[in-house]
């Protein structure tokens, strides 16, 4: 399996993550990617190379421009108005308030965070937007031929919506490479959400769509982030009723469990008949995960990457969240080898 990987990832370096009442060191580091590629190196996955850059135009695609603007220019007006610490929100806009988007860079941050454990600082638009080009290159080459990709993307994507960022997300990645092989020519797309959290950027994205199915297993909204997206019924609106699929699922939830929601996901999938299949691959879900509750196992992960390739279908892999960092790259390419073995 080709993967799609650039150090420009490393741009986003920042100090801080709201958390816990503190501002502790972030969970989603650069660390993480190091791991994974130390382990597709160690059991020689394929061809690693870096990506096109593609511009705004395929971003634009299911971002608003608007919301782009703000993100490549946050950093820098943050520091213009005179603040010491890194970007983060202090006041949303709350039940029967106005939606109106302010000037000021601090209203501007609350307008557009869905969350504000999320930090911005020097980097995060740069790293954000070579993201996006990962998983660019990795649906150019699905669509080349190739049964498979993986975009080794960081910052993650699921969840930035159409005008939001938060939960360590900016840019969609996937939701980009799902609309870009829409845009070349594919009728129907898939998206299989396997991170432990609810990808409310996606959903959100393509709910009120049929041409993108969109389908995660995750931690009960009502007890795991992202908390106000993903319950059960949420399944589409207007054309889209019945193309979101959600599987909430509970407190320290098994595999055994976790599984037959996977398999439900895919028998929906297969009934779509899509012409690709992207996976929104997050590895938070591992057992000793520092900030979800699932009960996978590292070789649970390679049992539903032979589960995924059952489907047969050309499949984009997307790497989203995993903060047992020192496990992340065993566990997510046991995912890529077992789909490989199958
Ligand atoms: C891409 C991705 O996985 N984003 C996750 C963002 C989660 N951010 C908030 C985490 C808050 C977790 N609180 C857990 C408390 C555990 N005691
Ligand atoms: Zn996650």
């Amino acid at each position: 399996m080709l993967t799609v990987y650039t150090e420009d990832h490393l741009q986003r370096n920042v100090r801080t993550e709201l958390y816990g009442g503190q501002l502790v060191p972030p969970h989603e580091c650069p660390e993480r990617v190091g791991y994974v590629l130390e382990r597709l190196h160690a059991v020689s996955l394929g061809e690693i190379i870096g990506p096109a850059r593609y511009g705004l135009e395929p971003v634009l695609r299911v971002h608003e421009p608007k919301f782009v603007e703000f993100l490549s220019t946050a950093w820098t007006e943050w520091q213009a108005a005179g603040n010491l610490g890194e970007a983060i929100p202090d006041c949303w806009p709350a039940r029967r308030m106005t939606q109106r988007c302010p000037s000021s860079i601090t209203g501007k941050l609350g307008y557009y965070a869905m969350a504000g454990e999320t930090s911005i600082g020097p980097g995060t638009w740069e790293a954000a937007q070579a993201a996006a080009d990962v998983a660019l290159t990795a649906a150019a080459h699905l669509n080349g031929g190739a049964r498979s990709a993986f975009a080794l993307c960081r910052p993650p994507g699921h969840h930035a919506g159409y005008d939001l960022y938060g939960g360590y997300c900016f840019l969609n990645n996937a939701a980009i490479a799902a609309q870009s092989l829409l845009d070349r020519g594919a009728k129907r797309i898939a998206i299989l959400d396997v991170d432990f959290h609810h990808g409310n950027g996606t959903q959100d994205i393509f709910y009120h769509r049929d041409d993108v199915l969109y389908v995660s297993l995750h931690g009960d909204p009502a007890e795991a982030f992202p908390y106000f997206s993903g319950y059960a019924d949420e399944t589409g609106s207007g054309v889209g009723e019945g193309y979101t699929l959600n599987f909430p699922m509970p407190r320290a939830t098994p595999f055994s469990v976790w599984q037959q929601a996977l398999q439900l996901g895919l028998d929906r999938i297969r009934d779509y008949s899509p012409d690709a299949l992207v996976v929104s691959l997050g590895v938070d879900t591992f057992e000793h995960d520092p900030i979800s509750f699932f009960k996978l196992s590292s070789a649970d992960f390679s049992t539903y990457g032979r589960m995924i390739a059952r489907l047969n279908l050309p499949t984009l892999f997307a790497f989203e969240g995993g903060y047992a960092v020192a496990d992340v790259g065993i566990n997510t390419v046991n995912v890529l080898t077992g789909f490989e073995a199958a």
